[in-house]
């Protein structure tokens, strides 16, 4: 009988068979077997038909690899177990600005930078690097699964610095990866499949998604104190205290430059001793450096972390993005490096990044690699690059202080406002609560996300005004 050549696994499949097994009595019901075998019959070619145990007709579509699949009819969904997901906490945000009809309405969401009329900027030198890309005709054939050698060693030199000795003594295993998360993602995969005792450590807050990112990978983690509300400032004590407390042996996450969500970065005193902790403890430090050139606007300056950690003779994880810098968010343009103590160490790193990412996505695109590896080639075009980040950094620092000046004008409370100084990069991580930040969005059309952080680069100086009142509103009328 046809029914018992079945191989079922879905819930809705195994309560057919169930069901098959009660006998013709079992009572149907709206997600009951004889609901969906009944339509079966109109599936034509392929199906064959014959009767289940309940009397129903049912049709099995045998494939010529041998699986017996069972031909379901569309009343009930085989997904019908699939909850609805939440809407991402950041780009979900885009999603609701985009349905809001209002005209005053304001995305500080996401981390886009827009101009100073809000607007998606491509960057002139990332226009005229296309422009040579197409005259030069180049091809679009597979790149290998490490990507493009010439952005490989571009993005490892804007990283350590070309001069580097560990470049130059072939330490670093680089795989160009899908911008910074892909990256973050593939290096997950190697510490589940590699270090499968160890735990990452994360700061508390980050940026929402490296959560997800070691849940999906299967990489226990946990957090190390990083924000004290009291001061809006580093709990340094709290943070060294928490990273000398974690297994030996610990990955832990850093912001390379720009901290996500909060602005606030460790000083160069500080990450020494960070980087002393890390070192005692033997943990691996894994940097997230996606902001390089944003914070202070020099891409060495933001550099600075990881080369002082790489200095040490340490090895290291890094993370790549140059969806910010080069403002190529879809063109998905990363690299994770792995700065390991031997060549040959480094060799066998990479082989097997190469072998995690193949069955992932096999090999990377090209049309963001080439912009960077012509960028960051060129010495003409490499400067222009660095003057709109320049420019870019100094329009979000006006902004940042515009908003200050605006607050405080308008605040007769007294509250100081000061904190939005001293945090740098995108952010500003203004401390209202998840009340006030719908109140933002709701009463202002404000969006932003609900740990009351705002990008900066998604608000002009003409909009200052108009975001003052709404956080004062937000702030003292809402707890
Ligand atoms: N790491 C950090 C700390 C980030 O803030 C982001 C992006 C990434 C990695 C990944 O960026 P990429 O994959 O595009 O290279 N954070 C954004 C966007 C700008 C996002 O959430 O995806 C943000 O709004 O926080």
């Amino acid at each position: 009988m046809a029914s018992a050549a079945f191989s079922v696994s879905s819930p809705a499949a195994s309560a057919v068979a169930a069901r098959s097994k009660a006998g013709p009595r079992a009572v149907p019901d709206r997600h009951s077997v004889p609901a969906y075998l009944r339509l079966v019959s109109v599936l034509g070619r392929g199906v064959s038909q014959g009767r289940s145990r309940t009397g129903c007709r049912v049709g099995i579509t045998r494939k010529n690899f041998g699986r017996v699949m069972m031909a379901l009819a569309v009343d009930v969904s085989r997904f019908e177990g699939v909850p609805m997901a939440p809407p991402d906490p950041i780009l979900g945000v885009s999603e609701a600005f985009r349905a809001d009809k209002n005209d005053l309405k304001l995305n500080l969401g996401v981390g886009a930078y827009r101009t100073e009329e809000l607007q998606p900027y491509v960057l002139n030198v990332v226009k005229k690097a296309e422009k040579l890309m197409l005259e030069k005709g180049d091809n679009k054939e597979y790149l290998p699964i490490e990507g493009l050698a010439a952005f490989n060693k571009a993005t490892a030199e804007l990283l350590l610095g070309a001069d580097n000795p560990v470049i130059k003594q072939g330490l670093v295993a680089t795989i160009q990866s899908l911008s910074g998360t892909g990256s973050l993602r593939l290096a997950a995969a190697f510490i589940q499949r590699y270090f499968p005792e160890a735990k990452v450590i994360i700061s508390s807050p980050t940026w929402g998604n490296h959560k997800n990112i070691f849940n999906d990978a299967r990489v226990p983690w946990s957090e190390y104190r990083y924000y004290d509300p009291k001061t809006v400032g580093l709990d340094f004590e709290g943070m060294i205290a928490d990273i000398e407390a974690a297994p030996e042996g610990s990955f832990v996450l850093l912001h390379g430059c720009a901290h996500n969500p909060t602005g606030i970065d460790p000083t160069p005193e500080q990450w020494e001793k960070i980087a002393d902790v890390i070192q005692e403890k033997k943990h691996m430090p894994f940097f997230d450096v996606a902001y390089q050139g944003f914070a202070s606007g020099s891409l060495d300056e933001d550099a600075f972390s990881v080369r002082l950690f790489v200095k040490r003779g340490m090895e290291v994880f890094v993370a790549q993005s140059y969806s910010k810098n080069l403002g190529l968010y879809s063109e998905r343009i990363g690299a994770i490096n792995v700065v390991c103590s031997a060549t040959d160490v480094a060799d066998r790193v990479k082989s097997q990044l190469k072998r995690l990412a193949r069955p992932m996505y096999s090999n990377p695109p090209i049309h963001g690699a080439r912009i960077v590896a012509n960028v960051v080639g060129d010495p003409t075009m490499f400067g222009e690059w660095k003057q709109e980040m320049e420019e870019m950094a100094g329009r979000i620092k006006n902004v940042r202080q515009k908003l200050y000046d605006s607050l405080s004008a308008k605040d007769q409370s007294g509250k100081d406002w000061s904190f939005i100084l001293r945090q740098i990069g995108m952010f500003s991580y203004t401390g209202l609560n998840k009340a006030q930040s719908d109140n933002m969005t709701d009463k202002w059309h404000v969006y932003m996300t609900k740990d009351g952080r705002i990008s900066l680069a998604g608000l002009s100086l003409a909009k200052c005004d108009y975001l003052a009142d709404a956080i004062i509103d937000s702030f003292h009328n809402l707890n």
